[in-house]
This record gives C-alpha cells, structure tokens and sequence, in this order.
C-alpha cells in the first residue's frame, strides 16, 4: 500500500459509488473521510461493516481500524479535506424533473469548509451545466475563485452493481474542469489510486458523457422493446433473432427485451438531459421515444398474462399469479423503478391474487403493497395459475418450473425452449 499520509479525501455520501471510492483511496494510503446525513450509514463503516453488495466488509474493517477511513455525520469536518468528492443521488421528482437538491446541500456543505487548495469534485449524474451553474456560484460566494484558490471538476461515477470484472479501481475515469488547472488537479488527486484517468476539456463535457452513456443503453433498450412488440405481431420469435442478429462479429451490440426498464441509473439519467435541452427549447426525441416504449412494456407483459389465461377461459380476476423476482436486474436486490412493481400493481388492480419469490427480496414495501418473498416450491408452482418470470436470477431452476407450472409467462427468455420447437414467445406454457 503506497501511503499519501499529506492526502485527505471526503466523501459526500456513502452509498454504492462513494463507499467503493472510499474503500479504493483507503487501500492506496489516503485518509478517508466519509460523510452521510444517514447516521446508521456512519455507523455501519465506523464499526467496520458494509451496506453495499459490491464492498466487502472485511475491507472496511481493515481501514477503519487501521484509522485510513472514518465516518461522520459532522459536515464542518469538510475542512479537513484536500479533496472532496461529491457522491449524492440526483433522482428525479414527482414530476419527472430532476431533483438537485442533494447536490445544493453538499454544494452548502462543502463551501462552508471551502479554504485554499482544496479540489471539488462532483461524481453523481446530472444533467450538462450543474457543475459550472449550481456547484460554481456556491463556492464562489465564499470569495475564493476557482482555478485559483480552490479547483472543482466533474467526474461521473461509473459504478455497475454486481459486476464481477469492472470495479472502481479498474474502470476508466473521465474528468473535466471548471478551467485546465482544475481538470490537471483533479487528474493529479485520482490517478494516485484508479487505473485510468480521461481527462476531458470541460465539466460540461465530462457530463454529457455520462448521460450519453447511460442514454445509449435507454434507447437501445427501447429500441429492442420496440422489436419485441412488432416480432409479437408478425408471429416472430425476438428472441431468436435477436441471436441470429448477435452473430454478426460487426456493427451490432446485443440488448434484450424485458418488463421495461429499471434502476436508478438508466430509467433516470437521459431524462436530466431531456429536461435541460427543454429550457434550450430543444426536444430530445429519441430519448422520449424511448421512455414510451419502455413504459410499455409492464402492460405488455400483463396483456401476455391476460392471453395465457384466456386460453383457459379464466379471467385475471381472482387468478393466482407468482411472480418470480422482482428485482430490477438479475443477480441482485434493488428494486428502484423495477417494472415488477408495475406489473405488480396493474395485476392487483385488475383483481389477481399475487404473490413473488426473489431470493435478493426478502420483503416488499412499495408504494402500498406489503409483500413478503415465498418460499419456491413444488406445490407454490403448482398452485399458481400463472407463473411471471420478471428477473432472471441466475440461482432459479428454471427446468424445474417449467416443470411444476401450470402457465408460465417468460419476459425474460430464461426458460428453456419448449419442445414444440417453434420459438420462444412471451408464453411459454399454457
Ligand atoms: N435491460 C433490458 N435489456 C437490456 C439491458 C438492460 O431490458 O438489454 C433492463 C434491465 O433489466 C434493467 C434496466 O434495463 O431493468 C437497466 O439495466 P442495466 O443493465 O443498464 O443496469 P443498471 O441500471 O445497473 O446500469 C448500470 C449502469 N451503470 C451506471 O449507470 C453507473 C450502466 O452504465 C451499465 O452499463 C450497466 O449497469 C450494466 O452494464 O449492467
């Protein structure tokens, strides 16, 4: 462990971007200071545990006790830091506009610590122009000017829960300045622990790239959706083709139809830009065609359902439907904006008896429905009139439901293909 004893760095917010960060610094020697407005939060890291999937607690543990990483609710204690990183969610409101009131605290916060020499940076997603527009004039009402007493960036946080291979230590880093001597700071203080920095030529343009990034994933989605629902129609496997398709060695990326979109990440993000470019009197139609469509998808999946019992002369009233996962994606247990609970609701509303099993959701407590995760078993399967495969977590055994089902409906072509040979639709039993 190369130590930088001269180098503190605060963390604004302790979630699943800045904890990763803080444990990353604290391994390369730099004294870590974590801040949270949850004091359970600071709790959890100061007695050596995580709350993040991704982070291991052992690792915590060994930084706190070897005093490379603390945590505290005390925001005066930004002082201390030579740098700080700003890791605050930026979720949208009721209104699907976007919600910067965590990054006006942290910009709070942290101008009234500000002093000569430190670097600001802000990692959450938001739309191109917040650094320079919200962040900037908080800090510079302290007096100090940027570039020259103080030096602030953006730098988008790249975190992807549950990836095995891609982590924050590894992934590339893009980073853009108020001015150059900002971008250079900020390059200075990150490469003493990450792998690759991407030095951009402005903060505006380090956040457009986020939300390109996370835009083409929305779009792409949406567009694979839209396949989906014309495959549907012309009685055409999309599944199938999207395999055939995927053989191309060039000029094709693979994406998956499903329930709709989920997370936090990608449902959220382009609608930052959509917002912005909407004051600019501009309309980002791809990315609301695509938020169309993908809202769609829930419906389509319950009208699957509505089809599958049909076939049975019974109506989805008072039908016994299982939901199997609920999770946003596969493989873990986050169910911000996860189309499950959408499809979830319009089942209830039509008057479905359901229930869900998901090995990462022991419980549901959403938006009024209180639900708690059944055990999976022979009878659970066969007792139901409908089985939904909303996430495909890899630990299901998906021979064996087909097995035990009566009607299975697969949104996620998780299933095996049923004997008859004919492709895959969306039911797939029944
Ligand atoms: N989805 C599809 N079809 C696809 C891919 C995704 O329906 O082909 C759905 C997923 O089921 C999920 C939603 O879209 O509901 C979002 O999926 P995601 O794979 O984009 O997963 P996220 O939200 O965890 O996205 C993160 C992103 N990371 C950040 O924004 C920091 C994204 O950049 C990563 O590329 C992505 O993980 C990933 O690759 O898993």
């Amino acid at each position: 462990m190369t130590e930088h004893p001269s180098t503190t760095l605060g963390i604004i917010g302790l979630g699943y971007v800045g904890l990763p960060l803080a444990v990353e610094a604290g391994r390369a020697g730099i004294r870590v200071i974590g801040f949270d407005v949850n004091p359970s939060v600071v709790d959890i890291v100061n007695s050596g545990e995580s709350h993040i999937q991704d982070v291991p607690a052992t690792h915590v543990e060994k930084l706190v006790e070897g005093r490379c990483l603390e945590a505290t609710t005390d925001m005066t204690r930004l002082r201390e830091c030579d740098v700080v990183s700003i890791c605050v969610p930026t979720p949208l409101s009721k209104t699907r506009d976007p919600d910067v009131s965590y990054i006006l605290a942290a910009s709070k916060s942290v101008s009234e610590g500000l002093h000569v020499g430190q670097v600001i940076v802000l990692e959450s997603t938001t739309y191109p122009g917040t650094t320079r527009e919200v962040l900037l004039p908080a800090l510079e009402a302290t007096g100090l000017r940027v570039g020259k007493d103080f030096h602030l960036c953006f730098s988008p946080e790249r975190v992807d829960p549950g990836n095995p291979k891609w982590n924050t230590r590894n992934t590339p880093k893009v980073i853009g300045g108020i001015t150059q001597e900002c971008t250079a700071a900020g390059v200075a203080f990150y490469e003493k622990f990450l792998d690759t920095l991407v030095p951009v030529s402005s903060s505006e343009t380090a956040e457009m790239t986020k939300i390109l990034e996370n835009t083409f994933r929305a779009v792409n989605i949406g567009l694979v959706n839209e396949t989906a629902l014309i495959a549907e129609r012309l009685g055409v496997d999309v599944w199938e083709v999207i395999e055939a398709a995927n053989t191309k060695p060039f000029g094709f990326m693979k994406f998956t139809p499903g329930p709709g979109l989920g997370g936090h990440c990608i449902p959220v993000d382009p609608h930052y830009l959509s917002w912005k470019m909407r004051t600019l009197n501009y309309k980002t139609r791809f990315i609301e065609l695509a938020s169309e469509i993908n809202s769609e998808m829930p419906y389509f999946v319950v009208d699957k359902v509505r089809e599958a019992l049909n076939r049975k002369k019974k109506s989805v009233h008072g039908a016994r439907i299982l939901l199997l996962g609920v999770a946003y994606k596969r493989d873990i247990g986050d169910v911000r904006e996860s189309p499950a609970l959408d499809v979830l609701k319009l089942l209830i509303e039509d008057g479905a008896v359901v229930s869900y099993h998901d090995p990462f959701v022991p419980k549901l407590h959403e938006e009024g429905v209180i639900l708690e995760s059944v055990e999976l078993t022979d009878e659970v399967l066969s007792d139901a009139d409908v089985a939904v495969i909303l996430t495909d977590h890899s630990q299901f055994n998906y021979v064996w439901i087909l097995e035990n089902v009566r009607m299975l409906v697969d949104t996620r072509n998780a299933s095996p293909r049923h004997d008859s040979g004919a492709g895959h639709s969306w039911i797939v039993k029944g």
